[in-house]
């Protein structure tokens, strides 16, 4: 008898938790993306890790909506999908969207903004936002950048000229990203010097190929590029002429291996996983404002990476490890300026 009992609520637990679970009301997820996805690394990282985190909830959607390159248009679509009021979150991503979410969320109460990669001062109730240390990642590149161009390595020149190529100016990219970089190159050698150029948009890689071969015939052997999808433009050039790229957010030497010969990274998909997954469960503190580094595990320099290792000297390796140790430990501190 107490066997027929035990099996009876076996099978009645085993049919309501699934039932429970389907029963409740779906979660859903908008995730709005500023440009376009393929190309523009942040953004492919946002998608993935928001994926990951929503696989994991049987009542959870996402659905990806891609606002295009015309940043006047943003404003109105980000109305347009909050006045549906069909999404619980609406994740979004880059420095300058939380001045269009906190517009949109006056007249949307009940819509909550979540923002990775920008930071919106704490206290409202509506935005969340994480910001990375960008100066750190920038000061990766910076410091590995100063060693390949004083190095022997075959595309490197005897003149101290490093480049940047970077699609657009806003206070992240001049407050954080061009001073961290600077700094990085001139703690190698105060000599070196910065060739920088503004492409006007994240999509031309044509117009980044002209720049980027113009810098180079001008005597610059190592360039940083933070363009999306113009970076292939910077690449393209760089290979040709046997020269080097420094990449930004994105593990991807595999473009081009021997080019790429650097990688500073933003865990942006742990980070997109981690708070999507928070968001649904009811615990993403709405209304504060994260500031993560390296020391969180956030921001990195790709350095176990085989087409690392096999592609840039022993000696330029063990200075840059020094350096990367400091910044991961904590033991080099490069603070968050005010933006
Ligand atoms: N990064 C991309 O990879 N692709 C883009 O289309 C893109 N558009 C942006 C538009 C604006 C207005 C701003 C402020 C940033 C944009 N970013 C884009 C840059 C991105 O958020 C980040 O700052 C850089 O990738 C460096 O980490």
């Amino acid at each position: 008898m107490k066997r027929i009992v035990r099996l009876t609520l076996i099978a009645v637990l085993c049919l309501a938790i699934p039932l429970a679970l389907f029963a409740q009301a779906p979660f859903k997820i908008a995730v709005f993306v500023p440009g376009v996805t393929a190309g523009s690394p942040l953004y492919e990282q946002m998608v993935s890790g928001t994926e990951k985190a929503v696989k994991e909830f049987p009542n959870a959607l996402m659905k990806v909506i891609e606002a295009g390159f015309n940043q006047g248009e943003w404003q109105e679509k980000m109305t347009s999908l909050a006045a549906t009021g069909e999404y619980d979150v609406i994740v979004t991503s880059n420095p300058a969207m939380p001045f269009i979410t906190a517009e949109v969320a006056k007249s949307f109460p009940q819509q909550k903004f979540l923002h990775l990669d920008a930071y919106f001062a704490p206290g409202n109730p509506q935005i969340y936002s994480m910001l990375y240390n960008q100066v750190e990642q920038a000061y990766f590149t910076g410091y590995l950048g100063g060693l390949v161009t004083k190095s022997s390595m075959s595309g490197a020149n005897k003149e101290l000229k490093a480049g940047m190529v970077v699609a657009q100016e806003y206070p992240a990219l001049t407050k954080m990203m061009k001073p961290g970089y600077e700094m990085g190159l001139k703690a190698v050698d105060p000599k070196i010097t910065v060739d920088y150029r503004v492409i006007g948009n994240w999509y031309d890689a044509n117009k980044a190929a002209d720049l980027a071969n113009s810098m180079i015939d001008a005597g610059v052997d190592v360039i940083l590029t933070i363009a999306g999808g113009a970076n292939q433009g910077v690449i393209k050039a760089a290979k040709e002429k046997g020269k080097y790229v420094l990449f930004f957010d994105s593990n991807e030497y595999k473009i081009a291996p021997g080019t790429i010969i650097g990688c500073a990274v933003l865990n942006q998909e742990k980070a997109a996983y981690e708070r999507v997954k928070m968001a649904i469960e009811g615990t993403l503190p709405w209304g504060t404002a994260d500031i993560v580094s390296a020391k969180d595990g956030y921001v990195d320099f790709a350095d176990n990476d085989p087409l690392y290792i096999n592609n840039v000297p022993a000696s330029v390796r063990q200075k840059m490890a020094v350096v990367v140790k400091k910044i991961r430990t904590g033991a080099l501190v490069l603070p968050v300026p005010e933006l």
